[in-house]
């Protein structure tokens, strides 16, 4: 059997680390994997991809792209009777996927926040253009209300360290600054470290980072990075081991799986 995996930039870590397990997991079932990642991802670039994977004669299709309901709708008809799994969409489009849960992620990075005591929390988001970027950010956005908060600034990078950095930078920069920052992915988190590093402010103890992830390196940073576990590898496995069943199967429905996640309290917040 063949798998098509259709992913967003590896040269990013959390793609990079799902891709990763599913290539393992599926060899171990003696399956091949062919990845596509498409040069530019709108639903344009996307449809090419999924059309010539389906012209290589895949037996299912994962997709890790960021992709709005009516995109992830369209590429699942586009694969007629091949099952696809999407990775990155949100759980009101009517497509089989398994996704992290992002609300709990976004409220479990605030609740550490303000069990320290900070009110001036920043928010540095993941690009508008990302389904999983927009649903962390409007999860933050809810937990603060719901504490009769609001962000102490906010801003928008596009999931890189230097992102993070040049962003980082602009919410350091305000008359009041934040006492702590959530940040959408640890790679913008690096940046912003690096920043604080750079302004003479300490973390943790001028200002904390929370980080969003927890790829392999994280704990790695300086200070260790506290942050929002999302197992990749698991998910990576589990993506090969749903389209396996299915294709042994004879069960159609759409299957939606939430996959919880976890704070991981490192040193990079007190
Ligand atoms: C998401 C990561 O959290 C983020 O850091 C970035 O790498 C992004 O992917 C790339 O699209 S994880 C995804 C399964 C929602």
């Amino acid at each position: 059997r063949t798998l098509g995996l259709l992913t967003s930039d590896l040269a990013l870590h959390a793609p990079s680390q799902i891709a990763s397990a599913v290539k393992s997991r599926a060899a171990q079932s003696g399956v091949n994997v062919i990845i596509s990642m498409p040069e530019v991802q709108d639903a344009r670039g996307c449809t090419a991809a999924v059309q010539d994977l389906l012209a290589q004669r895949v037996d299912g299709l994962l997709v890790n792209v960021p992709l709005d309901d009516e995109q992830a709708e369209a590429v699942s008809a586009l694969a007629g009777p091949v099952p696809v799994l999407f990775l990155d969409v949100s759980e009101t489009a009517a497509v089989n996927s398994l996704i992290f849960d992002a609300d709990q992620g976004a409220r479990l990075g605030v609740a550490h926040l303000l069990e320290q005591g900070h009110l001036r929390i920043a928010l540095l988001g993941g690009p508008q253009s990302s389904v999983s970027a927009r649903a962390r950010m409007s999860g933050w956005l809810a937990a603060l209300e719901e504490s009769g908060l609001s962000p102490c600034g906010c801003e928008y990078g596009d999931w890189s360290a230097a992102s993070g950095y040049e962003k980082g930078h602009l919410l350091l920069a305000a008359d009041t600054p934040p006492q702590a920052i959530l940040v959408a992915n640890d790679q913008m988190a690096l940046g912003v470290i690096r920043v604080c590093a750079e302004r003479g402010l300490t973390v943790p103890g001028q200002i904390s980072v929370v980080g969003y992830d927890d790829t392999a390196d994280s704990a790695w940073y300086s200070p260790p990075l506290t942050t929002i576990h999302q197992a990749f590898k698991t998910a990576g496995e589990r993506s090969v081991e749903w389209l396996l069943a299915r294709l042994s199967g004879d069960d159609t429905a759409v299957r939606q799986t939430l996959l919880p996640v976890t704070l991981v309290e490192r040193a990079s917040t007190s």
